[in-house]
């Protein structure tokens, strides 16, 4: 029989390494549409349908190449809803000689392909996936015997390994490696780069966003504004602008927030990152082209790259180094519920309304407002890690475990217990005012601390700091927060901790249908 090739629907690459070596008339390869996959969190519908579509187009480009595509749709009557199912299924159509399959990027998933050896009669072939510029080794080496991981110094052999922003003595160009304090510009409000329209849906992709709109429409989100690139000639042709347009700004309003503002400079690509459809080091290198023509200053370009080069690298390293513990982890021991307004964006609380309305019409948001906001407002009020970690998982189009479980437990919620980032991300309004518009026409006043009008956020701050005392006073990196609070008199600090219990109480805990398929 033919060899199976399995393509997961985050592998859509002509170059993965399961497809090398294979040959067109001696393969079969198998897409699956599986309703296991479209429900184990209920997955915002944009996502749902930015992935199916694009796996459409993906078999449609392999059928035009000469390959055979074994596609099983979802609403296919035969469908067993599970890729292990499937895969035996297709074992009984095709009775292959061999099955070769890319590791998945995520454990769980991995978890299910290591089993297919046991399953199937034919032997099972699993590819080391090559399309990240360090392997899973790389990274464990790195990591081996290190007493803290930090992100700079892998992104540094990183940039070592690849040559990228180097100069003629193998320094860093510029003679800094990161000018992370130089993305830090606060906005203007007039500040209005022009918004990418994206790609207006072809019949395929109109015919997904039925089906999603059918099968899902207790799902979270919005399918209105789908304009995500499909394809990889779309997600190129997204790119280029970027770096043309918008990169030389990217660097000075990294951090920037302003109310109704979904695209600013951000490069909008991680979905088609994620997918396959766009080469990491590829978009690294282009960055670095604009820097050496002169058109985008280093503090964008470096900062850009040190994204993917860096972060992006380094959280894969760090999820296969750390699961499945990781999962599970919670060093705070936080346990409170999700609020409800994470689903319905219902809040008084003008950023957290924002980001929320954001992420529900675009399935995005700026990593500043999922860090800074959205992430930062959990981990101050205590929500058990589970819950915020299938809420991001849901309501991202780019989302996958190995690249948001990493950020939501160990950056923003400290839940591995400071593997990851020196200290956890708690900021004030003080800080979001800094970096954002939100605050001006808010009911909360960021200058106040406690009381009616008061920022939640002022008092949260010190509700958490006060509550995890015995873990975090001995971090280096906080100590002087206490001394700040031992400085205030008693009544004060009880007035904090009074404004912040009031606002708690007030919380609404989410209903449980959001997250979970029942
Ligand atoms: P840009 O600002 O243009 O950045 C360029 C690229 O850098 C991104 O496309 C992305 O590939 C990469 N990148 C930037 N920051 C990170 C990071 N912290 N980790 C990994 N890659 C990064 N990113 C995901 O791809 N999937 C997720 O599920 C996800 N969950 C997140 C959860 C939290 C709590 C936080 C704080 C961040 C998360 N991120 C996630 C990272 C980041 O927010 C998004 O990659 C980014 O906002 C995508 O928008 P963009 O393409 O415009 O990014
Ligand atoms: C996220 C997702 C969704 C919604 N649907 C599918 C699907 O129908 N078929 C598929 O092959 N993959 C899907 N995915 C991605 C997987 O859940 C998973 O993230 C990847 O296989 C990587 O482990
Ligand atoms: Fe957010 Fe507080 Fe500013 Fe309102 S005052 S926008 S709640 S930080």
């Amino acid at each position: 029989g033919p060899e199976i090739i399995p393509i997961l629907g985050d592998q859509l690459t002509r170059t993965l390494p399961s497809l090398r070596g294979r040959t067109k008339d001696g393969s079969v390869i198998l897409m699956m549409e599986v309703w296991d996959e479209t429900t184990y969190v209920k997955h915002h519908k944009q996502k749902i349908a930015l992935i199916l579509s694009a796996m459409r187009h993906f078999a449609r480009e392999l059928e035009n190449d000469g390959w055979q595509v074994d596609y099983i749709r979802l609403d296919d009557p035969d469908n067993t809803g599970s890729f292990t199912a499937e895969v035996k299924r297709a074992a009984q159509r095709h009775q292959p000689s061999a099955l070769h399959v890319t590791e998945a990027s995520e454990w769980r998933v991995q978890q299910m392909i290591d089993a297919w050896g046991d399953d199937l009669d034919c032997p099972v072939h699993i590819h080391e996936d090559d399309r990240f510029i360090a392997s899973k080794q790389d990274f464990r080496d790195w990591a081996d015997g290190r007493t803290s991981l930090r992100m700079e110094y892998f992104y540094r052999d990183m940039r070592r390994k690849t040559g990228i922003l180097l100069d003629d003595e193998g320094g860093p160009e510029g003679g800094e490696w990161n000018y992370d304090k130089e993305n830090r510009a606060k906005p203007d409000s007039d500040l209005s780069p022009e918004w990418r329209e994206g790609f207006e849906p072809d019949e395929l992709t109109r015919d997904v966003i039925n089906l999603v709109a059918e099968r899902f429409a207790d799902h979270f989100g919005s399918l209105e504004r789908f304009r995500w690139a499909v394809t990889r000639n779309q997600a190129e042709q997204a790119a280029e602008p970027f770096f043309t347009d918008y990169l030389a700004d990217f660097g000075n309003y990294q951090d920037a927030m302003l109310h109704g503002q979904d695209q600013l400079y951000h490069s909008l690509l991680s979905p088609e990152i994620n997918l396959g459809l766009l080469d990491s080091l590829a978009l690294c290198r282009r960055a670095e082209e604009e820097y050496h023509a002169g058109n985008s200053p280093l503090n964008a370009v470096e900062g850009f790259i040190r994204q993917i080069l860096g972060w992006r690298e380094y959280v894969r390293g760090f999820y296969w180094l750390q699961m499945p513990e990781l999962q599970t982890s919670n060093a705070l021991n936080a346990q409170r519920a999700l609020p409800e307004f994470y689903w319905t964006g219902q809040t008084s609380m003008r950023c957290l309304a924002d980001c929320i309305r954001s992420t529900f019409e675009n399935a995005h948001a700026h990593h500043i407002q999922r860090l800074m906001i959205l992430g930062n407002f959990a981990l101050l009020i205590g929500v058990s890690p589970p819950a915020v970690q299938d809420w991001y998982l849901a309501v991202y189009a780019d989302a996958y475990e190995w690249v948001e479980l990493p950020n939501v437990s160990a950056m923003v919620l400290f839940a591995d217990g400071g593997a990851l980032a020196s200290k956890p991300y708690a900021a004030s309004a003080n800080y979001i005012n800094k970096m954002s518009d939100y605050c001006g026409s808010c009911t909360y006043s960021p200058h106040q601390k406690t009381g009616d009008k008061a920022c939640p956020f002022n008092s949260l701050y010190w509700h958490f700091m006060h509550r995890h005392r015995e873990a975090l006073e001995s971090n280096q990196r906080i100590g002087r927060v206490y001394s700040n609070w031992d400085r205030m008199d008693a009544p004060r600090r009880q007035e904090y901790l009074e404004t912040a219990n009031q606002f708690l109480a007030t919380l609404k805990p989410a209903s449980a249908g959001w997250a979970r398929a029942s």
